[in-house]
């Protein structure tokens, strides 16, 4: 006999004493797990990022800021590409630009054209990342200024 099956027989007890413990039979044990997953979907921490990586002309590469925060969890990342130039948002482990050791891409959005926008969603841990442009030396060297750090703090709840 399944365990289904000695918890149906459990019920039909109830059912017979009163109604009103009948009613909380089954109904009540579904409800427990319902209200588990709800709790645990209840407080998502979500972080919205909006970068913009501004028309260069004749100078570097950059994004207009250089310093993210967030929260651990769900984090979106809204990217307007107002540049000449293709660009994209990508998110790496460590603490420091770019490519290091151990360090690995976790996400990001794609590489967008001139005058576009779009956004990624990433689920990150708490810790210290980096973002970049990925392509070329846009992160890097005399013309590419595209880094930052994104530090992502423990969730409150
Ligand atoms: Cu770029």
């Amino acid at each position: 006999m399944t365990v289904r099956a000695g918890r149906s027989a459990v019920c039909g007890l109830a059912l017979t004493a009163t109604l009103s413990v009948a009613a909380g039979c089954g109904e009540a044990e579904r409800t427990a797990v319902q209200e588990a997953e709800l709790e645990a979907t209840a407080t998502p921490q979500e972080t919205t990022l909006s970068v913009t990586a501004p028309k260069s002309g004749s100078g570097a590469y950059r994004f207009n800021t250089r310093r993210l925060h967030a929260v651990a969890g769900r984090v979106t990342i809204r990217f307007r590409n107002d540049d000449t130039f293709a660009h994209n948002v990508r998110v790496q482990t460590g603490s420091s630009c770019c490519y290091r050791p151990g360090h690995k891409d976790v996400g990001g959005t794609e590489t967008i054209s001139a005058g576009t926008k779009t956004e990624a969603a990433l689920t990150l841990e708490a810790g210290r990342y980096v973002f970049l442009c990925s392509i070329g030396s846009h992160y890097d060297g005399d013309t590419g200024r595209m880094r930052g750090r994104l530090t992502v703090r423990a969730s409150q709840g």
